[in-house]
């Protein structure tokens, strides 16, 4: 048993509830051995020679050295090879966390001082609460209403800031079932400390049954679909082309060329960016006429809109069967009991948010 497995057994550490936990503990943990060995070598040395090379006599005059090229050779490559080691491993856990998983459940979630929002594929929403299916792939996509918070599960240790006026991504599998602490961990205001909540892993049966058991709600796009057609962006958006502004279905995940001749990728940023400020990329062929919708919608419109624009992507099976530009992260492994991420939109009693 190595030193690392003993040491992964003390309980001073958050239990270890996802895929990233034990990656991480055990990097968090080699630094902390490597610091506790280094320090330990350099104080015993520094000890050593200190008795070994006392002033014996009070007349005693050193002998001069003139340098020695090996030795500092060693202590310079020797440091340089370990850091270049942490940088290494750091950035692959780093690569993992931030790219963007292949077929995960998609939840959304709104910070908003002090409190946390989810919206689940299916339409279930909760409140600093995020119930999870067990083994499955999920991500987060996160914004706030306000100002900065950090979405925090130690148990999982992950954590990332949720900005307002962006979108960003956190993924994870689950892989213990149970309850987890959430926490904002971005100062926030004077309720930032109570600003925490709940992370319940559920068996996938469980969790379907939970599901059953919420109140029926239309799922983020079904909810889109109907503000796109209440805030009539289907005047100048068809299925088709030949609109005022271009066809939506199968935009997310292509390249979109731009009027100045640039190209960009539609992501959930550009799309949010298309919406609430429609002159800052203009499609090319296309009038800047588009109004825009900023002030109008709450952050969790525009997130339903940008779910129900993926969904007819997906729906026509055209250009966006094509999957989003970023690769996918090299530990992917397909979980076969996966639900599908798109919800039926037209699935139960439709009752209003
Ligand atoms: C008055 C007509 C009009 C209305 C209403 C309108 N749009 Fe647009 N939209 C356009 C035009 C024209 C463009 C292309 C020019 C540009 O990029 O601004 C566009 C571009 C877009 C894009 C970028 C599309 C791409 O291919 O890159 C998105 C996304 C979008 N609109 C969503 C919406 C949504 C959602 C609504 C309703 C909340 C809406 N639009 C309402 C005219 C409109
Ligand atoms: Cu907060």
């Amino acid at each position: 048993m190595s030193l690392l497995t003993i040491l992964l057994q003390v309980p001073f550490l958050p239990e270890q509830a996802s895929s990233f936990a034990q990656e991480v503990d055990m990097f968090y943990l080699s630094l902390w051995a490597l610091t506790i060995f280094f320090s330990v070598a350099v104080a015993v040395a520094a000890l050593f020679f200190m008795l070994k090379y006392r002033r014996r006599r009070i007349d005693e005059i050193p002998e001069q050295v003139e340098g020695a090229m090996a030795l500092e050779i060693t202590w310079t490559v020797i440091p340089f090879l370990i850091s270049l080691f942490i940088f290494g491993w750091g950035a692959k856990i780093y690569y993992q966390m931030y790219t963007e998983p292949k077929d995960a459940m998609e939840i959304y979630v709104t910070g908003k001082q002090w409190m946390w929002r989810a919206q689940h594929p299916d339409g279930i929403r909760e409140i600093n609460q995020l119930h999870l299916p067990l083994g499955k792939r999920i991500k987060l996509t996160m914004t706030s209403e306000d100002v900065l918070h950090s979405y925090f599960i130690p148990a999982f240790r992950t954590k990332a800031d949720v900005v307002p006026g962006r979108y960003t991504m956190t993924w994870f599998t689950p892989t213990k079932a149970g309850t987890y602490h959430l926490f904002c961990a971005e100062y926030c205001g004077t309720q930032h400390s109570g600003m925490i909540g709940n992370v319940i892993v559920l068996e996938p049966s469980e969790y379907q049954q939970w599901l059953a058991g919420g109140p029926k709600e239309a799922s983020p796009s079904a909810t889109g679909q109907k503000l796109f057609a209440s805030l009539a962006c289907n005047t100048c958006h068809y299925d088709k082309d030949g609109g005022r502004g271009p066809s939506l279905a199968g935009v997310f995940g292509s390249q979109v060329k731009l009027e100045n001749g640039t190209t960009v990728i539609a992501d959930e940023g550009y799309l949010r960016e298309s919406i609430l400020n429609p002159g800052a990329k203009i499609v090319a062929g296309f009038q800047p006429v588009m109004p825009t919708f900023q002030g109008q919608l709450s952050e969790e419109q525009v997130l339903q809109l940008i779910a129900y624009i993926k969904s007819i992507g997906a729906q026509e099976g055209a250009v966006a069967a094509k999957p989003a530009a970023s690769p996918a992260p090299p530990t992917a492994k397909a979980s076969p009991a996966a639900p599908t991420t798109q919800a039926p939109a037209a699935q139960g009693g439709q009752k209003k948010d």
